[in-house]
């Protein structure tokens, strides 16, 4: 894969306006999905799991029955890439 850059300044500015429901911690974007049961939490999981794969990059994340907590960064650049911004777009679009 190549190398990927670090978001700048200018851009991690922008990512509160362009991801709605995702919150900037550092170098992590993350968001907490709540479900009706954990069958369902883990159906979500299996998605985004395919979709990590597709792109392939990985979310950092934590389940407790109908939670999903994810953390998104991006190990080969270090911090926040536009690969985190995909995504978490590609995670939303998935809820509709
Ligand atoms: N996931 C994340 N979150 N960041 C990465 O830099 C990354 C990844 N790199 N998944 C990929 C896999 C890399 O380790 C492999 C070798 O392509």
């Amino acid at each position: 894969m190549a190398k990927v850059e670090k978001l700048g300044a200018h851009a991690r500015a922008e990512l509160a306006a362009d991801l709605p429901g995702w919150t900037l911690e550092g170098e992590h974007l993350k968001r907490s999905f709540r479900f009706g049961d954990f069958s369902q939490a883990f159906a979500f999981m299996t998605r985004v799991a395919l979709l990590a794969e597709a792109q392939d990059h990985h979310p950092e994340w934590f389940n407790v029955w109908n939670r999903v907590d994810i953390a998104l960064t991006t190990h080969d650049a270090g911090g926040l890439s536009l690969r985190d911004v995909k995504m978490a777009k590609s995670i939303d679009a998935l809820l509709g």
